[in-house]
């Protein structure tokens, strides 16, 4: 009986629902836009243990944005990554439903529970350099040496909330995804949770905290990734990730454009300067389940990274970010951004301007340390960048 009524309650909530997004449909002119896209190009050159060993000119960044408006609150999104002029697969391809429960019933329209919904391929809310980690919506070429990135199959919730409702500001997304990499088929039944939640405290103060767990991930390679490492621990044949992560951003006389809850792409600030200080740590606990049972090393260790930017003009920005990653463990050593080290410590210096809104021009020169292995040499491995960039 009790079957009976929830799922006659279900039947008459998404009855409704498909009745809505029906007569929603006949009155509505599905749209296609380009929004969002964008490509870097230019010349790069590196050390003789980096990428550009002889100095070359490379387009090393560029995302195909399609946007498909196919009702009023919700979209396809499908982007191609281009990287170096190559296919390299969709990044995102979802569905985007804006305040999914106000479809449902108008009574959640301005609820404190009516959350925006992504279901499909799309990019980890972990963090905050996630946002711009990328040579045009960075005001450095260069993401830091930590770079905590990935994105997956999964479902995302995610809502803000104004100082109404929450007595400060506040905006949270909880993600739940497969956790393997690739887009294929999920490995093992474990989901991976992401959990953020982010405030604006004070008008120029924002704040953030984010936790990820991998769930058991048996012997595959995780879709985030910290350094470019998404391998497990030596000899596991199950292990997971964990990450929790710390943020802080203060601006300096803040500009009306960006919304200080949602702060957006560091090259496009419209406030005269800001910092930004974000500390994380995770751990990499893996064991060996098949016999031979042998042990292993899990792999703990933090990160951090300090970065501002300074808008001299409206025209000229300068950005600075200093980071590490690291493990804990001194004699434990993996391959952080391709170098096999038990340290990365990495330091960016640029310069950006604006010949228009959406097209800048960027140069920048990082120095790359690592603490390598005893016998070892540290790679010659400094960059030094002239990109041009452009959104549309
Ligand atoms: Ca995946
Ligand atoms: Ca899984
Ligand atoms: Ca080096």
């Amino acid at each position: 009986m009790r079957k009976v009524f929830v799922f006659s309650v279900f039947a008459a909530v998404f009855g409704l629902f498909f009745i809505r997004a029906a007569s929603a449909q006949e009155e509505f002119k599905p749209s296609v836009d380009f929004k969002g896209s964008w490509l870097a190009a230019g010349y790069l050159d590196t050390g003789n243990q980096g990428t550009y060993p002889d100095g070359s000119f490379q387009a090393p960044a560029m995302r195909l944005k399609t946007n498909i408006g196919v009702a009023p609150d919700a979209k396809i999104v499908l982007r191609m990554n281009l990287d170096n002029a190559a296919f390299n697969g969709f990044d995102f391809m979802m569905l985007e439903y804006m305040g999914i429960l106000g479809s449902v019933s108008p009574s959640f329209k301005d609820s404190a529970f009516n959350p925006n919904l992504r279901i499909g391929r799309f990019k980890l809310d972990m963090g905050e350099e996630t946002i711009a980690n990328n040579p045009v919506d960075g005001a450095l070429i260069s993401a830091s040496a930590g770079n905590m990135t990935g994105f997956d199959e999964g479902l995302m919730l995610f809502q803000s909330l104004p100082k109404e409702r929450a007595g400060i500001p506040l905006k949270w997304s909880f993600t739940i995804a497969n956790g393997n990499k690739g887009a294929g088929a999920d490995n093992e039944q474990a989901k991976s949770m992401l959990l953020k939640v982010g405030v604006n405290p004070l008008e120029s103060l924002y704040m953030s905290m984010s936790y990820y767990n991998s769930g058991d991930i048996g012997t595959a390679s995780t879709d985030i990734t910290f350094a470019g490492l998404g391998t497990g621990p030596a000899n596991a044949t199950e292990w997971d990730r964990t990450v929790f992560e710390f943020d802080v951003r203060y601006d300096f006389m803040p500009g009306p454009k960006e919304k200080r809850l949602e702060p957006g792409a560091t090259a496009f600030s419209d406030s005269k300067a800001f910092v930004r200080l974000a500390y994380g740590m995770f751990t990499d606990d893996g064991s060996d389940k098949a016999a031979p049972v042998v042990s292993v090393t899990d792999r703990d260790g933090n990160y951090m990274y300090l970065d501002g930017v300074y808008n001299a003009t409206d025209k000229i920005y300068l950005a600075a970010r200093y980071s590490f990653i690291g493990f804990d463990e001194s004699s434990l050593y993996d391959s952080l951004n391709g170098v096999t080290a038990n340290k990365y410590t990495r330091i960016s210096l640029g310069i950006g301007y604006r010949l228009s809104d959406n097209v800048h021009v960027k140069t920048e020169f990082t120095s790359n340390s690592e603490d390598v292995p005893a016998g070892t040499d540290e790679p010659e491995n400094n960059q030094i960048g002239l990109l041009f960039t452009a959104r549309f």
